[in-house]
């Protein structure tokens, strides 16, 4: 395909970046102008493989016909509709797409925007499921530290990251965290699911011992926390989350934005690992990040409680201008379409043990001082250099991106998540690539 170069804008100075060094970036800008299957081109004309999905969220990899062509279609077709009072077909359709490739308590679906709006969205179901139920004094949400729930208020409240917390008040109370689940001493190079902490699940009795489980309305977790830098659930964690939640009444709901749609080999975590939540939060890979869409999944048993009133009520006050907007949900169709059709999640499954092996191929390069991996996920733990956290992981990523690879870091490591059409070859060339910067790192 012949490529002319586009030119980069010569003003860069009034977008305001969402988590960027804004300064250092504008002074150095790295440009993708298009992307294709498993590559970005950049501005300069280069390749770049993609190793992050995007933000883990392009699971099916880039310029996608049957999503691009829905979009287009849809928009000629029906390009609005309001959300309240009113439906259209796309939204109804992706609705019951969705319940058919949920665990099968998943009956409901409430749809969003985006992955901070499904925690806000699941949080609030949370309090008023509780309440409609005569259970209002179930208040107290309980989140976990290292954990990344979006950036909204709600969300970075049960979040556990210092630094999505601390610049903005006293965030909403009665809100407490249970132990991260990061044990390096114990677990470092675990394959899969590490052997040791399933007793820090045991932290969230002491909090029931504290408050009273009959004030507690929900924990909410990542089944495998993604941004905080890849941690895995120790064995048996999951299982014993919940069965005390189920012990006092307590919600469980997993955040499965990162986690859904075949990251890990399966629809969801939850079918992954074999324990259910009550409710699972989705978005990115719900339209291949194509389209900005999240979704909230509910069980009947949630669902069907807000269904008791008078029937001309409406039952949750809650909902965005944009709830299954008919190009997303549009989008959303031909994803899920997209990854039965391709077998995306089947190729993530049978391709886990190569990347397994790859990655951890990478043990006892300078620096590194763990790996961990599951489904099409890998982290690569680097030490940190002395007064500079996070510059040695930073000046990787750099590297990476002049060599033909993106990466994500986050701290000192590198999080590595792939679009779930990747290939052998490909996997080869990414790790290729990683293994020269990292022998290469200051
Ligand atoms: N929950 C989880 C578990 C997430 O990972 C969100 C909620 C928020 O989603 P939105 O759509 O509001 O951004 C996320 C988002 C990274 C990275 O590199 C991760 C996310 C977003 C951007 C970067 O780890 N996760």
């Amino acid at each position: 395909m012949a490529y002319d170069t586009p030119k980069v804008p010569n003003d860069l100075s009034a977008f305001w970046m969402p988590f960027t060094a804004n300064r250092q970036f504008k002074k150095n800008p790295r440009m993708f102008v298009s992307a294709d299957g498993m590559y970005y081109k950049t501005s300069d004309g280069r390749d770049v493989l993609d190793g992050t999905a995007g933000l883990w969220c392009c699971n099916a990899g880039h310029n996608r016909p049957l999503i691009t062509e829905a979009i287009a279609k849809q928009a000629s077709e029906l390009d609005y509709a309001p959300a309240f009072q009113m439906g259209h077909p796309k939204a109804f359709e992706l609705a019951s797409a969705l319940r058919d490739m949920a665990p099968e308590p998943f009956e409901h679906v409430f749809f969003t925007n985006s992955g901070s709006e499904s925690v806000e969205t699941a949080l609030k179901i949370a309090l008023a499921y509780h309440r409609v139920r005569g259970e209002g004094t179930r208040t107290r949400l309980i989140g976990r530290e290292r954990g990344y729930h979006g950036v909204n208020f709600g969300g970075i409240s049960v979040g556990g990251i210092v630094n999505n917390r601390k610049f903005f008040g006293s965030l909403l109370t009665g809100v407490d965290h249970l132990p991260h689940t990061h044990l390096p001493d114990e677990n470092a190079y675990t394959r899969g699911q590490p052997e040791h902490g399933a007793y820090l699940a045991d932290d969230l009795e002491r909090i029931v011992a504290l408050h009273g489980g009959e004030n507690i309305a929900a924990v909410i977790v990542e089944p495998m926390a993604g941004s905080t830098g890849v941690l895995m659930p120790p064995k048996g964690y999951l299982e014993k989350l919940r069965s005390i939640c189920t012990k006092h009444g307590i919600l469980l709901i997993f955040d499965e934005v990162i986690t859904g749609f075949g990251r890990l080999g399966s629809n969801f975590a939850a079918d992954h690992f074999g324990v259910m939540p009550d409710l699972i939060t989705t978005a990115k890979g719900l339209t291949n990040g194509v389209i900005p869409m999240g979704a909230v999944l509910a069980t009947s048993a949630i669902h069907d409680a807000f269904m008791s009133g008078p029937e001309e009520a409406i039952e949750l006050f809650h909902g965005y201008t944009y709830s299954g907007n008919p190009i997303a949900s549009a989008a959303g169709l031909a994803t899920l379409q997209t990854y039965r059709e391709d077998g995306l999640f089947e190729n993530a499954a049978s391709l886990a043990s190569y990347w397994e092996d790859a990655l951890h191929s990478l043990k006892g390069l300078p620096h590194v001082i763990d790996i961990r991996n599951m489904g099409l996920i890998g982290a690569i733990e680097l030490t940190g250099i002395e007064g500079a956290p996070t510059k040695r992981a930073f000046d990787a990523f750099l590297q990476c991106y002049d060599k033909g690879l993106l990466i994500r870091t986050t701290g000192d490591i590198i999080a590595l998540s792939p679009p779930l059409m990747i290939n052998k070859a490909q996997i080869d060339e990414l790790f290729g690539i990683l293994d020269t910067v990292l022998k290469g790192l200051k």
